[in-house]
C-alpha cells in the first residue's frame, strides 16, 4: 500500500517537474513526434564522425549529440571512418581530413571565417551529410542549422547549405549594473553574479552563450553604458574573465563599456583629457591587463557627453578625440572601440533629434580604423516608431554600427506581447538614398555601400534571471530575432517569428499561423495605443510606465512630453521642416523632399515631422483629431484580437505558458485602454472637439490618470 501512494505522490509530483518554464528557449531538443520524419532522421544519422580537439568544437559535438539524443531518441555511434550510409561528418578540413576531398576548397573560401556549409552528398556509395566550416566557430554555427532543422522537422534528405554572416560583430549590450540591477530591464537581476564570479560559475553562464552562439551572437557587452569605472579594477576584471572562459568556446568575445573618467576615479589623475600623454598611458597599461587576463577582449563601449556621462567635451575635445585615443589602446591586441552616437544636451537650444548628426557628421572620416559608431535605429530614442536616424548613410567614411533596443523600455516593459522584428526590419529598409534609390539601412550597416569590412549591429539586452531568462515569453522572440537580423539583415521578419514560433511551442500549423498572427499584429498594435502618427515620447516620468503626454516643466525640456507633441489649438507635432526645426535638412534631398511635403510625408511619421491642424484631412477622410482617436481605439481593439487569438490555442501548447500569456495579454489590454483614454482625454483638452461617435467613454477623468504614481516601477 505505502508504494503505491508513493508512486502515486511520484506521479502527481512529476507532472510540476515537467512544468514548462521557458528556460530551454528555442533550443528543445523534444523528441521528432512525425513517424516517418523520425526515420528518416534516423536513417540520416546512422553514426558519427566528428573528432573534436578544440574547445569549440567539443560545444559543438556535445550540442550535436545531446540534440539528436533528444530529437531522435538514440545515441549515434562514433566512428573514425565511413562504415555506413547515414555517417555525419562534421569539422574542419583540419580537423577531419576526410573532408578535402568532399568539399571544394573554393566553396568553402566563400563561406568565410563564419559561415558554414551542410552538404549532403554520395561518398563511396554511401550517403553521408556533412556540415563542415573554415574555423571551429563555424563548425559550431553549422551544427546549431543542423539542429534547427530538425527540430522545425524540416527535409534533410538533400541539404545544401551554404551560410555566413553580412555583419562582423554581432553584440549584446547589457544595461547591466554592477549591483545586478538592470536598467530598463523587466526581467529581474541581472545574469552576472559579480560577488560570487570568479569563483562560481553559474550554470546559466554556459546556456547564455549556447543561446546566443545558436543565433550567432558573437560578442557581448557585459556592463551599462552608464559606466562605472570599479569594471576595470584588477577585482572585477578577473570577475570579466572567468565569464570570458565560459563564452569563449560559443564564439562570443566579452566586451566592456569604458566611463571616461576612469582614469581620474580608478588611476587618481587629475584629468581624463584624451589628450593628455597621462591620460594616454593610464589607458594603455589598462588596455594591456585586460588583454593578460582577456587575451580575446573586444574592446570597449562608450557613451560620453551624453546623459550627464563624462567625455571629451569636458575637455575641449570631440568625439574623435576620444574615441581616438582609446582606440590606440586597444589597437595593439586587435580591440575595437564603439562610440555611441546617442547625445543630446539640454543646453544645446535645438531640436534634441538633430543633436547626434551636427556633432558626428563632420567628424566623418576622422575616426581610426578600429572605431565604429553606435547609432541608435532613431534620432530619439527607441520609441515605438521612428523615422530611421538621418546618420545612416551620412558618414560614408566611418563604419556605422546599428543599436537596437530589445528590452521593451518604450514597448510596454516585459509585460506587453511586442515582436519587434518587424519595427527592426522596417529601418533595415528604409532608404537613405545616400548613393542613390536602394541605398537601405541594412547595406549602411553591413557594409556594402560604404565598403566597410569593420561593420556592427547591437542589440540593448532584455534577459535577465527570471527563469525565462526574458520575463515574457514571447520577449524571447526578440533575442531570436536580434541574433538572425544580426547575422543577416535583410531577413524577413515573418520568416523568423513562424521559425521561433516552431522552434519554442509547437509545429502544428494552425497554432503556428494564429500566434505568428498575433505577434505580427503586435507592434503596430503598440504604436497605436501609444504613440500614433508619428507622436513620440509620450511616456511616464523618467520610469517611462504608462502614459504622461503632461510631462512638462522638468529641468530638462527634451526630457518632458510637450517640449515633443506640441499640441495647441491649432494643432499636433513637431514642426521639423523648413520652417521648424529644419530637422529633415539632414537626410537626403529625396528623403526631405517625400517628408517634408505634408501630402507625400507617410501618415505614420505625420507629427514627428509636422505641426498638422486639427481638421488636416486624412487619407481616410477622418480629420486628424478623428483619425487619432480611431487609432487610438484600434490599438486597443488589437490587443482584443491578439487575446482572442490566443484563447483559441488552449490545448495547442503547455498549459504553463498559454496561461502565463493569457494572463499577460489580460494586463496589456488593461494597459492599452489607460494610454487610449489618458492620451485621447489629454489631447481633447486642446483639440477642443468631440471623441466620435462609438468609442468606449474613459473609464477615468483626466486628473485621475495624471495623478496616478509608480514609485516602484521596474527598470530604473
Ligand atoms: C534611454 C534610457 C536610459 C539610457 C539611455 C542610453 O532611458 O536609461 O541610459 O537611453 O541609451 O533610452 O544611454
Amino acid at each position: 500500500m505505502k508504494k503505491i501512494v508513493a508512486l502515486v505522490v511520484f506521479l502527481f509530483l512529476s507532472q510540476f517537474l515537467k512544468a514548462e518554464n521557458g528556460y530551454d528557449l528555442w533550443l528543445r531538443y523534444h523528441p521528432v513526434k512525425n513517424p516517418s520524419k523520425l526515420k528518416t532522421y534516423r536513417a540520416a544519422a546512422s553514426e558519427l564522425i566528428f573528432p573534436a580537439s578544440s574547445e569549440t568544437l567539443r560545444a559543438a559535438k556535445f550540442e550535436l549529440t545531446q540534440g539528436l539524443r533528444g530529437l531522435l531518441g538514440m545515441s549515434i555511434p562514433e566512428k573514425q571512418t565511413i562504415s555506413k550510409p547515414g555517417a555525419i561528418l562534421v569539422g574542419t578540413p583540419v580537423t577531419l581530413g576526410l573532408l578535402k576531398g568532399l568539399i571544394s576548397s573554393e566553396k568553402l573560401r566563400s563561406v568565410g571565417r563564419e559561415g558554414y556549409i551542410i552538404q549532403t552528398l554520395n561518398h563511396n556509395q554511401k550517403r553521408v551529410t556533412v556540415i563542415t566550416a573554415n574555423t571551429d566557430i563555424g563548425v559550431l554555427y553549422g551544427v546549431f542549422s543542423y539542429l534547427k532543422l530538425l527540430q522545425m522537422e524540416e527535409t534533410v534528405a538533400n541539404l545544401s547549405i551554404e551560410d555566413k554572416p553580412s555583419i562582423s560583430h554581432r553584440l549584446l549590450n547589457h544595461w547591466d549594473n554592477l549591483d545586478r540591477t538592470v536598467e530598463r530591464g523587466y526581467a529581474g537581476f541581472s545574469l552576472w553574479d559579480w560577488h560570487r564570479l570568479p569563483d562560481y560559475i553559474d550554470p546559466r553562464y554556459k546556456d547564455y552563450a549556447r543561446a546566443n552562439a545558436s543565433v550567432g551572437i558573437n560578442g557581448t557587452v557585459l556592463t551599462n553604458v552608464n559606466a562605472n569605472a570599479l569594471i576595470l579594477s584588477k577585482e572585477y576584471l578577473a570577475k570579466v574573465a572567468a565569464l570570458a572562459n565560459v563564452f569563449r568556446p560559443y564564439g562570443i568575445k566579452v566586451y566592456l563599456t569604458a566611463r571616461f573618467s576612469a582614469p581620474i576615479e580608478l588611476g587618481k589623475l587629475k584629468t581624463a583629457d584624451p589628450l593628455d600623454t597621462n591620460v594616454k598611458a593610464w589607458w594603455k597599461a589598462k588596455a594591456d591587463e585586460i588583454y593578460s587576463l582577456v587575451p580575446d577582449f573586444g574592446g570597449f563601449l562608450v557613451k560620453a557627453n551624453s546623459e550627464g556621462q563624462p567625455g571629451p567635451q569636458n575637455y575641449g575635445r570631440n568625439h574623435a578625440d576620444g574615441a581616438n585615443m582609446l582606440a590606440e589602446a586597444v589597437q595593439p591586441h586587435g580591440g575595437i572601440v564603439m562610440w555611441r552616437a546617442f547625445v543630446y544636451d539640454n543646453k544645446v537650444p535645438d531640436d534634441r533629434a538633430k543633436q547626434a548628426y551636427n556633432e558626428f557628421k563632420p567628424l566623418d572620416g576622422q575616426f581610426k580604423s578600429n572605431v565604429m559608431i553606435q547609432v541608435k535605429n532613431g534620432a530619439i530614442d527607441f520609441q515605438p516608431r521612428e523615422p530611421f536616424h538621418p546618420l545612416f548613410g551620412a558618414m560614408p567614411k566611418t563604419p556605422l554600427a546599428m543599436e537596437f533596443q530589445m528590452t521593451q523600455e518604450y514597448l510596454g516593459f516585459a509585460t506587453h506581447l511586442a515582436y519587434l522584428a518587424p519595427m527592426f526590419e522596417e529601418t533595415l529598409k528604409s532608404d537613405t538614398y545616400a548613393q542613390g534609390a536602394g541605398s537601405t539601412v541594412a547595406k549602411v550597416i553591413d557594409g556594402t555601400l560604404e565598403s566597410h569590412i569593420l561593420t556592427g549591429m547591437a542589440g540593448v539586452s532584455n534577459i535577465g534571471n527570471d527563469i525565462n531568462w526574458t520575463g515574457h515569453p514571447f520577449a524571447q522572440a526578440n533575442w531570436y530575432a536580434f541574433g538572425r537580423l544580426s547575422w543577416n539583415p535583410e531577413a524577413s521578419s515573418v520568416k523568423i517569428a513562424g521559425d521561433w514560433l516552431k522552434l519554442t511551442f509547437s509545429k502544428d500549423a494552425g497554432f503556428v499561423e494564429d500566434a505568428r498572427s498575433i505577434m505580427m499584429l503586435s507592434r503596430e498594435a503598440i504604436v497605436n495605443y501609444m504613440t500614433p502618427l508619428g507622436l513620440h515620447h509620450l511616456m511616464g516620468w523618467s520610469h517611462h510606465y504608462g502614459p504622461g503626454p503632461w510631462i512638462k516643466d522638468k529641468e530638462r525640456a527634451d526630457w518632458t512630453s510637450v517640449y515633443y507633441h506640441k499640441a495647441d489649438s491649432f494643432g499636433i507635432g513637431f514642426n521639423r521642416t523648413s520652417s521648424g526645426s529644419n530637422a529633415l535638412s539632414q537626410y537626403a534631398p529625396e528623403v526631405k523632399a517625400k517628408f517634408e511635403n505634408i501630402n507625400t510625408c507617410p501618415e505614420e511619421y505625420l507629427l514627428w515631422f509636422h505641426h498638422v491642424s486639427w481638421d488636416h484631412k486624412m487619407k481616410s477622410g477622418r480629420t486628424l483629431w478623428e483619425e487619432l482617436c480611431y487609432k487610438y481605439n484600434k490599438g486597443v481593439d488589437d490587443v482584443k484580437v491578439m487575446q482572442s487569438t490566443w484563447n483559441l490555442q488552449k490545448g495547442k501548447i503547455d498549459k504553463e505558458r498559454f496561461e502565463q500569456v493569457k494572463s499577460l495579454l489580460a494586463i496589456q489590454f488593461k494597459e492599452a485602454q489607460w494610454w487610449r483614454d489618458a492620451c485621447v482625454l489629454y489631447f481633447q483638452q486642446f483639440s477642443k472637439r468631440p471623441v466620435p461617435a462609438g468609442y468606449p467613454k474613459p473609464a477615468h477623468s483626466l486628473e485621475y490618470y495624471q495623478k496616478l504614481e509608480f514609485p516602484y516601477a521596474p527598470g530604473i
